[in-house]
């Protein structure tokens, strides 16, 4: 049997496009990053195998353009949010502005940059802020250092963690993501059916079915939604 909603419950699921308005680029959008480096290059364990440097180069810049980047109104407006909801954030985002906002509760899907993580099997964890890491920067088992991030090619560990938290949410907002990397794009199907779906996006190529389109830019849409669902929120 299915767990009941949860009337005081939002989900959201974010993507590289909420950050865009502070500044961070997105992937696949003309000018990404993908069209600008070689994913097989800088985002796959055989990448690392070939070229570490290249990767903590990548990497190294990225850390150091998201720390210096502030969260923008739609991360403020779904911080706002839990005033008055339970909150939950999943995230493909590497960056912390959720929590820079004052989100709570998020769950980095694919990592994050303000960890480092050993390269043996014990995967010991480092917080490392806006740090770089260089070749040589070795963990506690003396393993080199990499970022903490999910590649291509690895597992997303915390889906479980994910669907769970969609099963039980009244309300879903999908924000600023292509929803073309899997596992997560599924994520859009866990959703019940008589939960409040949302899709805020620039352009759509398909909308999932049973969600609501908001057309337009993150920071534009979400505070006005928020707006919305915390003058109807339940007492
Ligand atoms: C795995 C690293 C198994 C972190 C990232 C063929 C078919 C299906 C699947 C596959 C396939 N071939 C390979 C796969 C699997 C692969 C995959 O999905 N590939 C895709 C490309 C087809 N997935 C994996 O490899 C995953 N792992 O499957 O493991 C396994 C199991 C057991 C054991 C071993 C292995 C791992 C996926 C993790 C990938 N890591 N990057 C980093 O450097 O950041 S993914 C990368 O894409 C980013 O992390 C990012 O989070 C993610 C999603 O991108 P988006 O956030 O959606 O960004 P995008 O640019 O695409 O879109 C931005 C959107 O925002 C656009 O729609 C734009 O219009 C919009 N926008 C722009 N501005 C605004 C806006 N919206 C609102 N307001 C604005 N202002």
């Amino acid at each position: 049997m299915k767990p009941a909603i949860d009337t005081k419950k939002i989900v959201v699921l974010s993507g590289a496009g909420i950050s865009a308005e502070s500044g961070i680029p997105t992937f696949r959008d003309s000018g990404g990053l993908w069209h600008q480096h070689d994913l097989r290059e800088v985002a796959t364990p055989e990448g690392w195998a070939r070229n570490p440097q290249l990767v903590l180069d990548f990497y190294n810049e990225r850390r150091a353009v998201a720390a210096a980047a502030e969260p923008n109104a739609a991360h403020l407006a779904l911080a706002a949010l839990e005033q008055r909801f339970d909150v939950v954030i999943l995230t493909q985002n590497i960056d912390d502005l959720h929590e820079r906002a004052g989100s709570t509760n998020v769950i980095h899907l694919h990592g994050e940059l303000a960890w480092a993580r050993g390269t043996s099997a014990k995967r010991l964890r480092r917080r490392i802020d806006a740090a770089p890491i260089m070749l040589g920067d070795l963990c506690e088992d003396g393993s080199q250092l990499r970022p903490d991030i999910v590649w291509f090619g690895e597992p997303v560990e915390r889906m479980d963690a994910a669907c769970a938290e969609i099963l039980t949410a009244s309300k879903f907002l999908v924000v600023g993501t292509s929803l073309t990397v899997f596992p997560v794009a599924s994520l859009v199907k866990k959703a019940r059916w008589h939960a409040e779906k949302v899709l805020c996006a620039l352009d759509v190529e398909r909308r999932p079915a049973g969600y609501t389109l908001l057309r337009g830019a993150a920071g534009k849409i979400v505070p006005g939604l928020v707006q919305r669902w915390l003058a109807d929120a339940p007492r």
